[in-house]
């Protein structure tokens, strides 16, 4: 069975736990706690292949501040960058959080992440207090040679199940890649990380 990691950032309240909550449970409930990280985990078919899930959706994290993402880094096998279109500074913070995973992808963090990253333009439900078009969002993703899509976890469930199985197929079709180039020996160390690497965790 594949194993998938995949880390929900952006700025706070841009939607990062409606979107999880959405895709994860069908729901849209509103309000979601913003005090404790955690981690979601989920068992899903995908194109014949059993995979498990692993959703990590951070607390509220500062606008300023040290953008370290160490730990996010090392951990995800994909990304989910979220912010949301009726306020410029979550697209600010997204550009940012965008802008560090490149980086750590030049710096050979993690290989072939790029393929890997969403960036989603949240609460298109709001598109009458629109802070950001639909072409900056696009053109952000495009300098990044990311994907892009604008929805509504509020309104949108298929949209967000679309999205997040995109995102799941890039990256089982990047561990494909990397099987056919790795020795297995580098598979375990990997896992070997990940073990290491404790989050608090909870089933859907
Ligand atoms: N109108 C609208 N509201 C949304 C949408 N998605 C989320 N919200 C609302 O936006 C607020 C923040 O959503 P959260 O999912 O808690 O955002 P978050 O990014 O997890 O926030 P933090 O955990 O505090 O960083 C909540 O009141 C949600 O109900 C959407 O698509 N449309
Ligand atoms: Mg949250």
């Amino acid at each position: 069975m594949a194993e998938v990691k995949l880390a929900v950032l952006g700025g706070s309240g841009a939607g990062k736990s409606a979107l999880a909550v959405r895709f994860l449970t069908r729901r849209f409930i509103g309000e979601y706690a913003s005090n404790a990280e955690c981690i979601y985990t989920k068992h899903l078919c995908l194109d014949g292949r059993q995979i498990h899930l692993e959703i990590y959706d951070p607390c509220s994290q500062p606008q300023r501040g040290k953008l370290s993402l160490t730990d996010e880094l090392h951990w995800a096998d994909g990304f989910i960058i979220v912010y949301d279109i009726s306020d410029r500074a979550s697209f600010a913070f997204a550009k940012a959080l965008l802008y560090r995973i490149r980086e750590s992808h030049i710096g050979g963090c993690k290989k072939m992440v790029e393929s890997s990253v969403f960036l989603v333009g949240n609460k298109q439900d709001l598109c009458h207090m629109r802070e950001v078009g639909w072409d900056e969002g696009q053109k952000l993703a495009t300098d990044n040679k990311c994907q892009f899509c604008e929805l509504s976890a509020a309104e949108h469930y298929q949209e967000v199940v679309a999205m997040f199985m995109k995102v799941l197929r890039n990256i089982t079709s990047n561990f494909k890649a990397k099987e056919k180039r790795r020795p297995s020996g580098s598979k375990s160390m990997a896992k070997l990380i990940n073990n290491v690497f404790g989050k608090r965790r909870k089933s859907v």
